[in-house]
């Protein structure tokens, strides 16, 4: 059946839940760095999924990949083996250098199996009485929808009246190494879980230096450094994982969104024996987790990101941008900021012009985006952006900018 952007539209406002505000654009088949409407109009998308399809829509290869296995075997649950769970194990835990992975769905279920991995290895190898474990997040974290996610929140559009909250918390400004080290001094701290460039929060960028120390402080205290590379890791900032930027090689790594190429759900904790091995058969999992259709999808959507080179395009292409941006010469505009693919335009919250309205002129224009807060508009497109859409795209927000009333 094929419907209008107006019935679709209103077909989910009338019957599904209105838990989010969307730009009124209908979406009907996406190839690369293009998505296209129901009535076939087509964008440059510079959300990709909040960074999930980083190897552009429907990639051949990993659409490849999910079309074979799901004729052959989707899930067997991991009551039983299956044949490409071991494999895939294998294969990202040498792709990132750890010792070993626990796969899962969702980012936000990567999060929570990191904090249950941490407190566990804070019981058994820290030695921190029984139901006393703290973890610490930087204030402006975003990891998620879950109780436990929203509980580590400063943003009341996450939190407020979900209450009660998760105990075990402890908030720090991010960027503040000083509050960190003084955080550590708790020996009842089990982990310092991060994200390297904190998105929801409007792409905000640490000092150089501050993912270093960070973990250097945390390694003194013996508290674990969660890095959440969900949105920051898989060449979106320019590195495979942006802890890379920095050399540092968090204790805890979780990934999600793009680990599938946007094809569906798949996440990941990588971490060492040490960590890992202290949960045993029983006391964590998932129906879908290592499923046989989520192992070759994400073994794909790896291979693209090595094969393609995707987080140095990310490299390449960021610098082009942001060097493109800087002729954004428009009065509301208050700072480009960003690394690899993953970028900001700021504009002026006082200024009359609001981070939505710019949207949907760059959506009449051809681009898709999407404001965080009423006036961050992160740009994110998929990384296998090529230097000519990458000129075509800026000139069109540039053009879009010149358009806007002063
Ligand atoms: C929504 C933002 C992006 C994440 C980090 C874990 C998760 C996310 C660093 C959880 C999820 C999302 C989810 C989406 C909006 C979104 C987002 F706007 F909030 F900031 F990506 F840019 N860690 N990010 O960013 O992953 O469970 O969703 O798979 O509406 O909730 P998930």
């Amino acid at each position: 059946m094929q419907i209008s952007s107006a019935q679709a539209m209103a077909l989910e406002d009338k019957y599904g839940a209105h838990n989010y505000h969307p730009l009124p654009v209908v979406l009907q088949k996406g190839e690369g760095v293009f998505v296209w409407d129901t009535e076939g109009q087509r964008y440059y998308d510079f959300l990709a999924a909040y960074s999930a399809v980083n190897q552009g829509h429907c990639h051949p290869r990993i659409v490849r990949a999910l079309q074979e296995q799901a004729g052959q075997l989707t899930l067997t649950s991991r009551a039983f083996y299956n044949d490409k769970l071991g494999p895939f194990t294998k294969f990202i835990t040498e792709y990132f250098g750890y010792q070993r992975v626990l796969p899962m769905n969702t980012g936000v279920e990567g999060g929570e199996t990191a904090i249950k991995l941490a407190r566990r290895w804070g019981y058994v190898k820290k030695g921190i009485p029984d139901k006393q474990a703290k973890v610490i997040f930087a204030k402006g974290n975003f990891w998620g929808r879950t109780l436990a996610a929203i509980s580590s929140s400063t943003d009341p559009s996450s939190y407020a009246g979900f209450g009660p909250y998760m105990p075990g918390y402890e908030l720090i400004d991010y960027n503040d190494l000083a509050a960190l080290e003084r955080a550590c001094q708790d020996k009842t701290v089990a982990a310092f879980m991060v994200e390297p460039i904190q998105g929801e929060a409007g792409v905000v960028i640490p000092s150089e230096g501050y993912l270093k120390r960070a973990k250097e402080i945390c390694a003194q205290h013996k508290v674990l450094f969660i890095a959440d590379e969900v949105q920051t890791g898989l060449g979106r900032t320019g590195k495979l994982l942006a802890c890379d930027h920095e050399g540092v090689r968090p204790d805890i790594v979780i990934l999600g969104k793009a680990l599938s190429g946007g094809v569906f759900p798949v996440s990941a904790v990588l971490c060492d024996d040490e960590i890992m091995l202290n949960i045993k058969p029983g006391e964590h999992g998932s129906t879908y987790g290592g499923n046989p259709l989520a192992c070759v999808v994400a073994t794909a959507a790896l291979e693209v990101l090595r094969d393609e080179k995707l987080p140095e395009n990310a490299e390449r292409l960021g610098k082009l941008f942001r060097e493109e941006m800087k002729k954004l010469a428009h009065a509301c505009v208050a700072e480009v900021r960003g690394k690899g693919l993953m970028n900001a335009i700021v504009i002026d919250p006082k200024g009359p012009i609001k981070a939505w309205d710019v949207c949907l002129k760059l959506k009449e224009n051809g681009l898709l985006a999407k404001p965080t807060h009423d006036h961050i508009i992160r740009l994110a497109p998929p990384l296998v952006i090529n230097e000519s859409q990458m000129r075509e795209a800026c000139g069109l927000i540039l053009r879009t900018f010149a358009s806007l009333e002063k």
